[in-house]
């Protein structure tokens, strides 16, 4: 059986995780519990040397890169529902919705999520314990993102980046979908698998209301993606008790800083 090197709020895992329940490909989920450094167990490097979830194992072939792995249960089960557009075109949209979210949404969501939800448990640590945490982060670009938010939170000026990557996305996407059902086309691709974790983090972030006036086809859209059967097993049962606590401790006023950036767009 397939097994998952997942995370229980991650928004990559999430992506795959909703392609196999989409396609109903049975797998076996092993956590990997990010707050508490699991990523970084030699055992896990040796699987995934980028020290992030998530990685699929199949029967001892090992692929990364949550994108690529979504790909391969393509082409590894051609039998089961196929979430690639039938038009090339729309394939061609497909796979630019899913590189911009790889490129740009998947780092800005970070620094909105680690600004807001990992700050106050990074905090926590002592001087020692915070050094040692930011120096096992593989990748330069988000170690360089995760300190500049550890020590400024929403007021690092890398956050203002971010949040008018995410304000391109939600308008390009009410774009997207006053054409179509979807964002590829009439049917449910990985497209809509890709963005519905990020969509789905600014919801528990408190701020995908912020453009509940200029983007109402996106929230049409969300409301549909809630109720799809691969939702509540991808996503919801995955929450524990920690991660709502986690998301429950944000800063009070983070809505209103966003909005402030977004009114600066
Ligand atoms: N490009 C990678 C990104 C994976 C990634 O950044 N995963 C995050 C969770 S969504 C992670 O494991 N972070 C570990 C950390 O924060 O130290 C992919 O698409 O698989």
């Amino acid at each position: 059986m397939l097994k998952l090197y997942d995370g229980t709020t991650s928004v990559c895992a999430i992506k795959v995780r909703l392609a196999l329940f989409e396609k109903a490909i049975p797998f076996e989920s092993h956590n990997i519990d990010l707050r508490a450094g699991g990523q970084f167990d030699p055992a896990y490097l040796a699987l995934n040397p980028n020290a992030v979830v998530p990685t699929l194992d199949d029967d001892g072939s090992i692929v990364t890169e949550s994108s690529v792995i979504m790909a391969y249960l393509e082409d590894r089960f051609p039998d089961a529902p196929a979430l690639l557009p039938g038009a090339p075109f729309d394939r061609a949209r497909m796979r630019l919705w899913m590189k911009r979210v790889d490129d740009v949404v998947h780092p800005s969501i970070g620094t909105l999520t680690h600004a807001t939800v990992y700050r106050p448990g990074f905090l926590a640590l002592d001087e020692d314990a915070r050094a040692a945490r930011l120096a096992k982060i593989p990748d330069a670009n988000r170690r360089e993102r995760f300190t500049a938010v550890y020590k400024d939170g929403l007021g690092a000026p890398i956050v203002i980046n971010a949040v008018k990557a995410l304000n391109r996305l939600i308008l390009d996407m009410q774009a997207a979908l006053d054409a179509a059902d979807y964002l590829a086309g009439p049917a449910y691709s990985l497209a809509d698998a890709a963005v519905t974790p990020y969509a789905n983090r600014l919801f528990d972030l408190g701020l995908l209301g912020l453009w509940a006036m200029d983007a109402p086809r996106v929230f049409d859209w969300f409301g549909a993606i809630r109720e799809r059967a691969n939702f509540v097993p991808a996503i919801t049962d995955y929450m524990t008790d920690a991660d709502r606590t986690a998301y429950s401790a944000m800063e009070p006023d983070t809505a209103m800083r966003v909005k402030e950036i977004l009114d600066d767009d």
